[in-house]
């Protein structure tokens, strides 16, 4: 049970929206905030409470709107800040908070900021970024030897002053130097005047990156790597609590919001910190290690794939259940705009296409904390592999394909890695219907659809009762009559059962048992009945045709069957 209760972040269930791959409304191949008021009714029925908006603010896209250019002015791609005043009226209209994204550990290269940065050195905002003096090093004339995240160096040498700035993502992505005061009066400034326009929180990007060691020292060298690994000197760093204090303090404090960090490298104690309900800056979390599964270690990227274990997954999920437990408050997620498709990931995209979908619905819903759905994963909707290069559009994809063919890594391998993680993955357009173009737009989308829409499409699934989508409709509904759901304490059971992944959350006098077989068998929960004491009960929801009471002696669960028992 978490030290605060009732609030409406931990009671909802959160929709996340890509903007671009959502509706496009006016047929020049991008979603646009018209495209999103079109489909409110759609969210309404689904039962979602809050909408998490990935950035819709003024860009150049570089990385798709995470790098702005203006923090208070609509992309034009997307539409007119009266567009956007519309959109929130019509998701407050509906009972639907609206979540703002807020990208501030860097700008856009092209934001007045940094055009002001750039000029001199004694230019009033050249503070506002990371400027270095380059080293006499020929080989390696770069102020240290930290990479950045979409490839390459972290540093980038501008001529105009013949210094270095700091950028951990890509070269249009400068990092702001938080330790400036004046940097953080504007940032601060910028959060107010939204929460003034009635937005009801903000996902902070990479906010646990702003705070950079002094003397910013070099990182680990992996393997054969060519730069070194920073995130020891900017992840979680020594300013970090304070700087998200002040911004508690002076922006968040005394209003019912939520602040919701984008925290890579955090674990269960630090995490704590962050969210502790009396004095954590902020509200949730989410954390990184369960995507984490299926990277190679001994490789030197996540591309480098490696088969995730259901050992492994259980032992992340009860780090994190228990490690919060009492002091924190869980955000909850299988897929966002940065990760492949949960059911081509961690299920089985074809045989139990539909059975694995929701089974992972299930898992999400039964946790401790508050649900995240990312646009499409209501619809089962699946990776896409495509055959060419040519066909993909993410900046992290594409640096990391030219730098690795540079080094001589075939094309065919390289493709393996992408389709199982690139981030495009999940950024194809939304498949309305079975129209052209999945019903997304009426033009040339920016990104091709997934050829799977004849298939999964919303307006078939909206149609047949027995769809995912009702399947994440009925368990959003279920969660909001069942506290225990919410709050209960969860503890895992058949700890090393090797296909089924099984527990119990327990509030007051309410105790549920959640049985999943992660496989393509069947397979018995053996023992279950000795390790909780619990014979049977009734059924609340499951994937498959079962009612009413049901035993756990002689119980066979059917391949990536889920069901959640009351007992
Ligand atoms: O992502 C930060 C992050 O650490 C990763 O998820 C990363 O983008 C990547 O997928 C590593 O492989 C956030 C945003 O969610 C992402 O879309 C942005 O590209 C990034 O920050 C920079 O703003
Ligand atoms: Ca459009």
């Amino acid at each position: 049970m978490s030290a605060v209760t009732g609030k409406w972040w931990q009671e909802g269930v959160f929709y996340q929206i890509y903007p671009r791959s959502f509706a496009d409304s006016n047929g020049d191949g991008i979603g646009d905030l018209q495209g999103i008021i079109s489909k409110l009714d759609y969210l309404a029925e689904l039962g979602i409470t809050a909408v998490w908006l990935s950035p819709v603010y003024q860009s150049p896209n570089d990385d798709n709107g995470y790098d702005i250019s203006d923090y208070q002015a609509i992309m034009a791609d997307f539409g007119t800040m009266a567009d956007w005043e519309a959109l929130l009226a019509g998701l407050h209209a509906r009972g639907i908070r609206l979540v703002m994204d807020l990208v501030v550990n860097h700008t856009s290269d092209e934001h007045h900021w940094f055009v002001e940065s750039r000029k001199s050195k004694e230019n009033p905002y050249r503070d506002y970024y990371i400027w270095r003096k380059g080293k006499d090093d020929p080989e390696h004339p770069e102020p240290n030897n930290w990479g950045s995240f979409f490839s390459g160096s972290a540093w980038k040498h501008d001529p105009q002053t013949d210094e270095w700035f700091l950028h951990i993502f890509s070269q249009k992505q400068p990092d702001l130097n938080w330790e400036n005061g004046r940097v953080r009066d504007d940032v601060f400034d910028m959060m107010t005047w939204w929460l003034d326009k009635g937005v009801d929180g903000f996902r902070m990007d990479v906010i646990n990156f702003i705070s950079k060691a002094p003397g910013l020292p070099d990182g680990a060298v992996h393997g054969d790597a060519r730069y070194g690994d920073g995130a020891a000197y900017y992840i979680n760093g020594p300013r970090l609590l304070e700087f998200l204090g002040e911004m508690n303090q002076r922006v968040l404090a005394g209003r019912d919001v939520v602040g919701i960090g984008e925290t890579p490298g955090v674990d269960p104690d630090y995490a704590a910190k962050v969210v502790n309900p009396e004095t954590g800056p902020l509200d949730m979390v989410f954390q990184f290690e369960h995507m984490g599964l299926d990277t190679d270690p001994a490789g030197t990227s996540k591309f480098d794939v490696a088969p995730w274990s259901l050992e492994a997954l259980k032992q992340v999920t009860v780090r994190w259940q228990n490690g919060l437990e009492g002091r924190g408050w869980n955000a909850l997620y299988l897929s966002n705009h940065d990760q492949p498709r949960q059911v081509s990931r961690f299920g089985n995209d074809t045989r139990y296409w539909r059975e694995s979908a929701k089974l992972l619905a299930t898992f999400l819903h039964t946790q401790q904390g508050t649900p995240f759905i990312y646009q499409g994963e209501e619809l089962g909707m699946t990776n896409v592999p495509f055959d060419s290069i040519e066909d993909y559009r993410d900046i992290e994809t594409l640096n990391f394909f030219r730098e690795q063919r540079a080094l001589g890594r075939s094309e065919t391998e390289l493709l393996h890695g992408i389709h199982v993680k690139g981030r495009d993955n999940s950024r194809t357009p939304i498949q309305w219907d079975d129209s052209p173009n999945a019903g997304f737009t009426t033009g040339t989308p920016w990104i091709k659809v997934n050829p799977n829409y004849n298939e999964i499409n919303a307006a078939q699934q909206i149609a047949d009762s027995e769809s995912i989508f009702h399947y994440y409709r009925r368990i959003v509904a279920l969660r909001k009559q069942h506290p225990v759901l919410i709050y209960g304490r969860f503890q895992l059971v058949l700890a090393s059962h090797p296909q089924i992944f099984a527990y119990t959350r327990t509030h007051g006098d309410s105790v549920l048992l959640v049985l999943l077989n992660f496989s393509d068998t069947s397979a018995t929960p053996a023992g279950i009945v000795d390790e909780t004491g619990h014979a049977g009960g009734d059924v609340l929801i499951g994937n498959y045709a079962r009612s009413g009471r049901i035993e756990m002696e002689g119980l066979s669960l059917a391949p990536w069957e889920a069901v959640v028992v009351k007992v």
